[in-house]
This record gives C-alpha cells, sequence and structure tokens, in this order.
C-alpha cells in the first residue's frame, strides 16, 4: 500500500507589509484639507477664506464663467458645465446644476482625490450650487474622504421656491457628509436690522462663516502646547449627516474673560440650534503665554457639561504672540440635537417653531480676597455677606449653571421649513439637567478632578 506522502508545506513566501504611511511620508505626512466653494454665493465665501489662510487649498468652482472671474486669486476656479449653461449661471435651476456637475464626474474626482477632508460650501436655494453639491460630496465621500458641509438657507422674502430648491438639496447631501452646519441668512437679522442694505446682510453672514472657517483651518494646522491632529478631526467628524456647530470667538483678556469667552462660543446668533445633548466636541483656546489652567479649566468644564455625557471630548491648547491679549475658541460640535429634515412636510401647515436656546454662564459669588477671609475682621465680614457663595450650590461650587433663555421667535421663521424637532428647555429643565450631569459627574469625580488635556495626555 502506497503511503500517504506528508503534506507538503509551502515555506510561506514573507510578505512585505506595508505601513499605512511610508516611512518617509511619516514626517512630511501634512493633512490635506480642500475648501470648495460651489455656486455664486459659496464661491464668494471661500474667496474671503482664501484670502486670509495660506495653509489650506481652495476651489471656486461655479457653472458661471464671470463669476468665476471675481474669484479669489489664491483660489482655484473649476468652471463646470460649459455645454449645458453656456457659461452662464443655471437660473436658480438645481436639475441643471445637477446635469452639470454629472458631466464633469471625472475632474471633480481628479480635484477632490488625495484629500483628508473636503469642505463644501454652497448658499443653497440657487441652481448651481444646490444641484451640483450633492454630486460633489458623492464623489469626495466615496474616495474616502471625510466630508463636512457648510450651507445657508435664503432669506425668507425670496420665496417659498428657494427655500424647496434648498430642502431638497439638503435631503441629498446629507447622505454623502459626515457632518453638515446649516445656517438660515435670515439670522443675519440678529445682528444688523432689517434696513440694511442686502449685500451687507449677506456680508454679515459670510464675516461669521469665514472666521469661524478660518479658526477651524488654523485648529487643524497650527501646532499647539496641546496639539489637536487629524485623528481629533475624524473622531469628531465620523458619522453620518450629523448637525455641526461650527464657531469661533474672541475676547480681550480682562476679568472674567474666560467665561465671557464661554458664553460668546456657545451664542452665535447665526444657528437656530445649539450644543446641547451633542455627541463631539472638539474645541481649541488659544491665548497669550500667560493663559491659566483655572481659565482652560472653566471653559472646559462649561461645554463638557452642557453636552451628552457619553460625548468625545478633544481639547486643545495654542499659545503664541499674535494671540497678545485676546482669548480665542474655535467649537466644533456634531451631533447637535435637532432634526433639520422635516417628515415629508410638503404642503403642511408648517409647525410651530420653538425657540433657540441662549447659554449664559450664571455670574458667581466672585473669590473672596485672602484678608477678606480673617473672621476677626468685623469690616470684612459685612464686605463679605453678599459676596459668599451658598454652601450648597452645584458640584463643588465650581460648575456654573446654565440658563437657556429665548430668543425673538419671530426671526425663526425660515428655518422652520426644514425644522420638525427641536430641543427646548426652560431653567428649571435645564438645572435639573445639570444636577443630573452633576450626580454623574460625582461618579466620575476622580477623572474628572483632572482637566481634560491632562487626562489626555495621562492617557498617552
Ligand atoms: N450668505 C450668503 N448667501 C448668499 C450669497 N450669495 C447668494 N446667497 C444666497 O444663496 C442663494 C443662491 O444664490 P447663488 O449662490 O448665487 O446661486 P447659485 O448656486 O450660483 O445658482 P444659480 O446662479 O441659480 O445657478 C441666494 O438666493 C441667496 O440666498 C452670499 O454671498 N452670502
Ligand atoms: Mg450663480
Amino acid at each position: 500500500m502506497q503511503r500517504k506522502r506528508p503534506k507538503t508545506f509551502k515555506k510561506p513566501v514573507k510578505k512585505e507589509i506595508k505601513p499605512l504611511i511610508e516611512s518617509e511620508d511619516i514626517k512630511t505626512k501634512i493633512t490635506k484639507v480642500r475648501i470648495i466653494g460651489i455656486g455664486g454665493g459659496g464661491g464668494t465665501i471661500v474667496s474671503e477664506i482664501a484670502y486670509k489662510m495660506p495653509r489650506a487649498s481652495f476651489v471656486v468652482a461655479n457653472t458661471d464663467a464671470q463669476a468665476l472671474k471675481t474669484a479669489s486669486q489664491k483660489s482655484s476656479r473649476f468652471h463646470f458645465g460649459q455645454s449645458l449653461t453656456r457659461g452662464l449661471g443655471t437660473g436658480m435651476n438645481p436639475e441643471l446644476g445637477m446635469q452639470a456637475a454629472l458631466i464633469e464626474k471625472d475632474k471633480i474626482k481628479k480635484l477632490l482625490e488625495g484629500q483628508d477632508l473636503c469642505i463644501f460650501v454652497a448658499c443653497l436655494g440657487g441652481g448651481t450650487g444646490s444641484g451640483a453639491v450633492p454630486i460633489f460630496a458623492k464623489i469626495a465621500k466615496s474616495l474616502g474622504n471625510l466630508t463636512y458641509g457648510i450651507f445657508t438657507l435664503p432669506f425668507k422674502f425670496e420665496g417659498e421656491r428657494k427655500m424647496e430648491i434648498a430642502r431638497e438639496s439638503l435631503k441629498k447631501v446629507k447622505n454623502h457628509l459626515n457632518a453638515l452646519s446649516v445656517i438660515p441668512n435670515e439670522r443675519a437679522f440678529q445682528l444688523i436690522d432689517k434696513s440694511t442694505p442686502l449685500r451687507q446682510a449677506l456680508s454679515t453672514v459670510n464675516k461669521a462663516l469665514t472666521e469661524s472657517l478660518t479658526g477651524l483651518i488654523e485648529t487643524i494646522y497650527e501646532p499647539g502646547l496641546i496639539n489637536i491632529d487629524f485623528a481629533d478631526f475624524r473622531t469628531i467628524l465620523e458619522g453620518k449627516g450629523r448637525l455641526a456647530y461650527l464657531n469661533t470667538a474672541e475676547v480681550e483678556i480682562k476679568k472674567d474673560s474666560a467665561k465671557n469667552l464661554i458664553v460668546k462660543a456657545l451664542n452665535s446668533p447665526l444657528y437656530p440650534y445649539g450644543i446641547k445633548g451633542a455627541k463631539g466636541v472638539l474645541f481649541n483656546i488659544a491665548g497669550e503665554k500667560e493663559l491659566s489652567l483655572a481659565e482652560v479649566n472653566e471653559i472646559s468644564k462649561t461645554i463638557s457639561e452642557l453636552v451628552n455625557p457619553e460625548a468625545k471630548i478633544i481639547f486643545g491648547i495654542s499659545q503664541g504672540k499674535k494671540y497678545s491679549g485676546i482669548l480665542k475658541t474655535t467649537l466644533l460640535v456634531t451631533g447637535c440635537s435637532m432634526k433639520i429634515f422635516s417628515s415629508e412636510d410638503k404642503g403642511k401647515a408648517p409647525k410651530k417653531i420653538k425657540k433657540p436656546p441662549v447659554f449664559r454662564v450664571k455670574e458667581t459669588a466672585p473669590e473672596k480676597p485672602k484678608e477678606q477671609q480673617n473672621k476677626k475682621s468685623g469690616a470684612n465680614k459685612k464686605t463679605n455677606k453678599k459676596a459668599r457663595p451658598k454652601k450648597k450650590k452645584t458640584i463643588k461650587k465650581a460648575k456654573e449653571e446654565i440658563v437657556q433663555e429665548s430668543l425673538p421667535e419671530k426671526n425663526l421663521n425660515l428655518f422652520e421649513a426644514i425644522a420638525d424637532e427641536r430641543v427646548r428647555k426652560n431653567a428649571l429643565q435645564v438645572k435639573r439637567d445639570v444636577e443630573e450631569t452633576e450626580a454623574e459627574m460625582l461618579a466620575k469625580e476622580r477623572i474628572w478632578e483632572t482637566p481634560t488635556f491632562l487626562r489626555r495626555k495621562m492617557e498617552k
């Protein structure tokens, strides 16, 4: 009987395991962020940022050749759909905008490949931006890029048709974006009055968006004392169609500047939604060298108390001469608690829009100077009476109470077309929330005792 031959094993061929990033690149790998403004409004905003920011790369894309001529020299211009629109705009036809992008798919792919993060900016309501942005975003996503969209909605006076175009565009684009921010142009009236010329109203919105995006880019590129890197961005942005709040705020360094900074950062008048209950927070604080730990702690605590207890919070610090005399923060929050797409509400009576939150840090009693703590001094006793904080205040008296108030309802009417749910809490409910959070925080006290950034350091 023939003996079964033992199985021979081939000597395994040593496969070269390729590192994710070639070693040469490890040193030189630079995050690639491309910001693409599509259509007239999107192009204007991106042009404005391109002037300020040398780091990221900028593209202004339009079917309208004339409009492209005015785009910043610092951005690349991408003219598309020539055979369909003959170098003009679409005349408020999003179908044409979409077709114009579809016929140039390959060029768009080239434009977006090799990027880490693509940020699309479009003012919705016209044909080019609204029609083309879902195609651009789809291509970017298929290339494996992170995608973030920043969109404005038309003014109410521009009519329901424009809002309908914007709404349809948002529905199409959201699935191809990790996160998106939506700002109704109407919100400009929170900052200016209705008699202000239209151009100025638009530029108010553009300025705020430009500042926020510039802050975001700085956060990505500027090395910090506690650095936020691209992996951090990925963590916060990952997900599908998450509603995001992006804001940059700056205050002069004087008494209570940290507190004022939080209030400003959390209350952008342009957003019809806040950060309450959000799932991911990334923020960077920039200041001059003397930025104190107490200030950093105050900002970080207040933000972490507002968001979902399970939220991922990533925190960075930059210091430098250019921040002399100021304290600045850029805040990117994802997973904000508000649905921006109505449930097929076409034709239905618009739901009553509830008021957006205003976050305010309640005044806390000033810290007692050392000499005033001397109980023997009768005069000091008298002065201290008012200033002494109540014994059973919030957790270790360090946490601030957040009070939500209402903004004038009339200014929200534009957003009602896409809003079908918002979070509204009165001061009492918010207080209860804060107390619940406190209880959870007490449980985690050992961890929370350490400021966020130090924890991050310790974990490493
Ligand atoms: N915030 C802001 N909104 C703008 C600006 N320009 C236009 N918009 C808004 O965006 C809407 C669409 O306008 P455009 O961006 O010019 O339209 P488009 O995408 O070029 O589309 P078509 O010209 O119709 O092909 C307008 O109805 C305005 O509500 C701008 O500079 N800033
Ligand atoms: Mg146009």
